[in-house]
C-alpha cells in the first residue's frame, strides 16, 4: 500500500470508528417524557445552589491537567490550552439536584463529551466511565449517558467562566441525570469494561440516578 493509500485507509477506519461510536451512542436512554419537564418530587429555583464536599479546590488554568485513559485506543492529557484548541460547542440544559432543586435552561459552552471520545476512541469492551476529581470526589455512569448529545465538558456558563464554585475551570454536565454525576473540578475519565460505585453511590445513591424515575437511592 502506498503512503497515500495508507492516509487513506486510516482516515476512512477513523470515520467509520466514528460512525459505528455515535451508532452505538444514539441508543435512547433519556426516558424524559415529551410533555413533562420538571421530573417527580423537584420544585423550580431562580438561583444556583452551590453543593460539595466542602472543599473547593483551587485549580489555575495553568496547573490543570485533563487525563483520559483506562479502555481507550489513544489516551491522552490535555493541558488548558490543549482542550481550548478542541472544537468548542454550546448546550442548553436543565439542572436536576437530588436535594429536589432544579433549574431551567443553564447555557453552557465548552467541549462535548461525544468530540473527546472521537478523539480517545474507546474499545469495544469499554460500558462505564469513572470521573475523578480535584477534590477527590468521584462518580460513575455508563459511557452511552456520558456520550450522551446534551453531555459536556463545560468551561463557561451564561458566557462567563464557570466560576471555581461551581467547578471551574471545568466540569462535566450530564442534564438526563441527577446533578451529582456531574463532576466538578474534573481531572480524571477512566473507561472501564464493569461499573463501579463513586463517592456518593458508595454512600447510599443510586448507580444510575434517572431524575424521571426518582432513581435517588440504591433501593429506588
Ligand atoms: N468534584 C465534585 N463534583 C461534584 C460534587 C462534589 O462534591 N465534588 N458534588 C456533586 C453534587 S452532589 C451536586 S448536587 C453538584 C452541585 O453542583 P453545583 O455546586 O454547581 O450546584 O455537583 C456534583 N459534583
Ligand atoms: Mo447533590
Amino acid at each position: 500500500m502506498s503512503d497515500e493509500d495508507a492516509a487513506t485507509d486510516s482516515k476512512l477506519t477513523l470515520s467509520k470508528r466514528r460512525w459505528a461510536a455515535e451508532g452505538k451512542f444514539l441508543t435512547g436512554r433519556i426516558s424524559r417524557p415529551e410533555t413533562e419537564r420538571l421530573p417527580p418530587g423537584q420544585h423550580l429555583v431562580k438561583n444556583w445552589p452551590v453543593l460539595d464536599l466542602g472543599q473547593q479546590p483551587e485549580i489555575s488554568t495553568s496547573g490543570w491537567r485533563l487525563e483520559v485513559s483506562g479502555l481507550v485506543e489513544n489516551p491522552l492529557t490535555f493541558r488548558w490550552a490543549d482542550f481550548q484548541a478542541l472544537e468548542q460547542s454550546t448546550r442548553v440544559t436543565d439542572i436536576h439536584c437530588v436535594t429536589t432543586w432544579s433549574r431551567y435552561d443553564n447555557r453552557w459552552e465548552g467541549v462535548s463529551t461525544r468530540e473527546l471520545l472521537d478523539l480517545v476512541m474507546p474499545k469495544a469492551e469499554a460500558h462505564y466511565v469513572m470521573l475523578t476529581s480535584y477534590d477527590g470526589y468521584t462518580t460513575n455512569l455508563p459511557l452511552v449517558d456520558f456520550a450522551a448529545e446534551d453531555a459536556i465538558l463545560a468551561t463557561a456558563w451564561e458566557g462567563q467562566p464557570l466560576s471555581a464554585e461551581h467547578g471551574g475551570p471545568m466540569r462535566l454536565v450530564v442534564p438526563h441525570l441527577y446533578f451529582w454525576k456531574s463532576a466538578k473540578w474534573l481531572r480524571r475519565i477512566d473507561l472501564l469494561r464493569a461499573d463501579k460505585a463513586g463517592f456518593w453511590e458508595m454512600n447510599g445513591y443510586h448507580m444510575y440516578a434517572d431524575p424521571w424515575k426518582e432513581q435517588r437511592y440504591s433501593e429506588d
